[in-house]
């Protein structure tokens, strides 16, 4: 049978308008959508027609391949200065009770416990409290290096960071110094929420702004280092502020080329303080993978966290311009099951997430978290 060229299967679907045909256009010659664009994709185009056009920039990109590491997380406290009103997770400084907070101790037996096994990660994340400080991060990561060089440690949002330079009184490039010179090999991308003021200011008042986040990216990378960026969608946003958000990603990548993948991550709205707030459709997921792979043209990878949005999402999303499926996770997690997320005890072993991707045909790639090939399954 003769395949159809991406480029006609596109064009050829019904009821296309000029704008999304000069949209499609673009995207097949290499061309970067603009602002208004990417906001008429959101506002007009249909699921096949993003699916068509993300898949073929997709594949152009990362062939049939889905990436995954292995890694576990950890999680040093579940208190928190700050009060994001999606965050489901948090428990107050006065609420201490019901939250946990680990020691350096405490954090190396959960280490400890991978000795010996095949993980090449850790990503460590949480609430912030003024004991878990600059100090304390440092002398954590320099104890897992020593316990373990080769594992990668990805760790610490600018959230995290911000506090706890301000807290030691230094710069945010003597703060990324001392913590890269400690062991912090890469940054998650968490934090990051929805760039606009107006919104942010109502759904994270408080922590690091837009600009802050951005810079401490950006400082970071200027260091040679790698980091990851995310977006909390389907909340009180905008389409019009989802572009806005990647668009200044965008031109962070442009000037850095540091971050390695985007992963926009669903608002759940379970036991929170935005609980009235409708989550959006699978439908609208999908569409917002779609577009979020056709307008950053300049990131390598879309990271569907299936943790988050359940397994069967994470796959279709591989149709939507998704190329990564994070990890193994195989964790103590807690701040999506908290928020009702599809995963309550989220865990796969590498074979479950191998099966997961070649049902929907596509290549399971095992990577580190940069992206190093660790094991192509197409290869026996
Ligand atoms: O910044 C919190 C989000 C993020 C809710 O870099 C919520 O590889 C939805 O950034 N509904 C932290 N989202 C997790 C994160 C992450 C996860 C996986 C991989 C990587 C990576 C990064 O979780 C927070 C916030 O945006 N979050 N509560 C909620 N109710
Ligand atoms: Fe704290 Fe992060 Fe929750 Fe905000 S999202 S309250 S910064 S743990």
């Amino acid at each position: 049978m003769i395949s159809e060229s991406p480029e006609k299967l596109i064009l050829q679907h019904a009821n296309l308008n000029q704008e999304l045909k000069t949209i499609a256009e673009k995207v097949i010659e290499g061309e970067r959508v603009n602002f208004e664009e990417g906001v008429y994709l959101f506002e007009y185009a249909n699921l096949s027609y993003l699916g068509t056009l993300a898949n073929f920039v997709r594949e152009k990109k990362n062939k049939n391949f889905v990436f995954f590491n292995r890694n576990f997380h950890m999680e040093p406290t579940n208190i928190c200065v700050y009060t994001c009103s999606f965050c489901a997770y948090s428990r107050l400084i006065k609420q201490r009770e019901e939250g946990w907070e680990l020691s350096i101790d405490q954090m190396m037996e959960l280490v400890k416990k991978y000795d010996g096994k095949h993980v090449t990660e850790v990503h460590i994340t949480g609430g912030v409290i003024p004991k878990q400080d600059l100090l304390f991060y440092t002398n954590l990561f320099k104890t897992i290096k020593a316990h373990r060089p080769e594992l990668h440690i990805k760790a610490l949002t600018p959230v995290e960071c911000h506090y706890i330079f301000k807290k030691a009184k230094v710069t945010y490039e003597e703060g990324m110094r001392l913590l890269k010179d400690s062991g912090l090999d890469s940054m998650p991308g968490g934090g990051a929420e929805i760039f606009d003021k107006t919104i942010r200011d109502q759904i994270a008042g408080g922590k690091c702004s837009a600009e802050e986040w951005l810079s401490i990216h950006e400082i970071w990378h200027q260091m040679g280092m790698q980091s990851n960026a995310t977006m909390l969608y389907g909340h009180i946003e905008t389409f019009a502020h989802r572009i806005d958000h990647m668009e200044r990603l965008r031109s962070l990548q442009d000037k850095t080329k540091g971050f390695n993948a985007f992963i926009p991550l669903k608002f759940r709205n379970g036991n929170n303080e935005m609980s009235h707030v409708p989550e959006v459709s699978v439908i609208e997921d999908l569409r917002n993978y779609a577009i979020s792979r056709i307008y950053l043209d300049n990131f390598d990878h879309i990271k569907a966290y299936w943790a988050m949005i359940g397994r069967s999402t994470a796959q279709l999303s591989l149709n939507f311009g998704v190329d990564d499926m994070d990890g193994t996770i195989d964790d103590t997690t807690k701040i999506y099951s908290m928020a009702g997320a599809e995963e309550q005890s989220p865990k796969l072993t590498t074979q479950e997430l191998v099966n997961l991707i070649t049902q929907v045909k596509r290549t399971p790639v095992e990577r580190d978290t940069l992206y190093h090939i660790v094991k192509d399954y197409s290869i026996s």
